[in-house]
């Protein structure tokens, strides 16, 4: 068949609306109509070319919402009509893993859908006769993809299309950050760095877990209100303190934090958010993907004192087990998200998504198709 699609032919360049061609399932796979996407941060890093793992051309996207459409051979635990949510962590519930119960991280296809193809080690898109790559197992900037059974997650279907993909990555990676990794006790001192579409997840998230100080930190003075909107007791713009933020966290929360995200993705950021935890037990979450190359670092005494350094993806979710349950607490109003999708898009306008989060005026843009 043939579907729209904005394609990402070379790293830094705008993506471009073409017709591209789509194989249908094949076993274990399944076709699924996107109904909408969000644009994520780490889009937009793989399309800056600071993926290791990044491929070109492919099509990006892994926020999205949308309908089975056709099922491959063998396929059980879906069919068409239902309503799904693309997951970027699958969960196949046979692998070491996922029977370990100890992670999210399904390890059943990660080495294909790292180079951009299905499990069978080829690619469902193509263009001019010539391949393009899949994306994070996903492609969701693509009106219709592919996935395997096991990368879908079914959900309710009055559940809001354009509403419920900010499920797929940002709205679970932040509250899944809070409360299946960091699993944050009621009463905690939190800060939250990187006041974005990530970030103030994360803030949602701690304040439903009852956390009693949620200081949010933040290079644009815009997030201030943005933050408290959703629970932030406290704001810090790094770039107006006088001295050090470590010292000044430390000082703001008693002696240091019990739990930190880092939700920026910059490595100095991810070290005074490790630095800012209180001595003897103060975790820190990594959330945010860094560049390529790029690395962390801190004097080994911060953890010989007590101090823990961890990170998540996709807020530790299961995805089949858990996103349904996400989007129920979205639909019983546990969870907000309609504040935070500030720019609906047409398909032909995704680059001005793109420029939108790099000018930090948005939270989450959202297309429709
Ligand atoms: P975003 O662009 O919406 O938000 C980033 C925020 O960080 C912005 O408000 C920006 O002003 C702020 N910021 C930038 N530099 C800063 C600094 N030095 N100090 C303080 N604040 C700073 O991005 P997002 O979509 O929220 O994504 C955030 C990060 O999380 C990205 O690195 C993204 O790739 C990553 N991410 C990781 C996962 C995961 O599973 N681990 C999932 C989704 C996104
Ligand atoms: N491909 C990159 C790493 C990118 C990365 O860490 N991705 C996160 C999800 S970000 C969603 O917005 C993730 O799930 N990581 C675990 C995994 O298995 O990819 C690189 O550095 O090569
Ligand atoms: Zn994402």
């Amino acid at each position: 068949m043939k579907t729209r699609a904005a394609v990402a032919f070379e790293a830094k360049k705008p993506l471009e609306i073409v017709e591209v061609d789509l194989e249908g399932p094949k076993a274990g796979e399944v076709l699924v109509e996107i109904k909408a996407t969000g644009i994520c941060h780490t889009d937009a890093y793989t399309l800056d070319g600071f993926d290791s793992e990044g491929i070109f051309p492919s099509i990006l996207g892994h926020e999205g919402a949308g309908i089975i459409r056709e099922i491959g051979a063998g396929v059980t635990s879906v069919k068409p009509g239902d309503h799904v949510i693309p997951l970027y962590t699958p969960e196949c519930r046979q692998c070491k893993s996922c029977l370990s119960q100890k992670t999210n991280l399904c390890t059943a296809i990660r080495a294909t859908q790292g180079k951009g193809v299905m499990p069978d080690g080829t690619s469902r898109f193509s263009y001019k006769g010539k391949p393009i790559y899949h994306y994070m197992g996903c492609s969701t900037f693509s009106n219709f993809t592919v996935l395997p059974e096991i990368a879908v997650a079914k959900i309710r279907e009055d559940a809001p299309f354009d509403k419920s993909c900010y499920i797929g990555c940002g709205v679970t990676t932040g509250v899944g950050a809070v409360v299946n990794t960091a699993k944050v006790e009621p009463g905690s001192n939190v800060v939250v760095f990187g006041l974005g579409g990530i970030g103030l997840n994360v803030i949602q998230g701690a304040k439903m877990a009852g956390a009693d100080k949620i200081i949010g930190v933040d290079i644009n003075d815009s997030k201030e209100e943005w933050g408290r909107r959703f629970g932030m007791t406290d704001f810090v713009n790094p770039k107006k303190i006088t001295g050090d933020i470590v010292p000044h966290l430390v000082s703001l929360t008693d002696g240091g934090a019990d739990y930190t995200f880092d939700c920026t993705g910059n490595t100095t950021v991810m070290r005074q958010a490790l630095e800012a935890c209180h001595r003897g037990w103060g975790t820190s979450i990594v959330i945010g993907v860094a560049e390529s190359g790029k690395e962390i670092a801190t004097r080994p005494f911060q953890l010989v004192t007590g101090r823990n350094w961890r990170g998540t993806a996709f807020g530790g979710a299961r995805g089949r087990t858990d996103v349904p349950k996400i989007v129920d607490w979205y639909m019983n109003g546990k969870i907000q998200i309609d504040p935070m999708i500030t720019h609906v898009l047409k398909l032909e306008e995704i680059n001005k998504g793109f420029d939108l989060m790099h000018e930090g005026k948005s939270i989450r843009s959202v297309v429709v198709y």
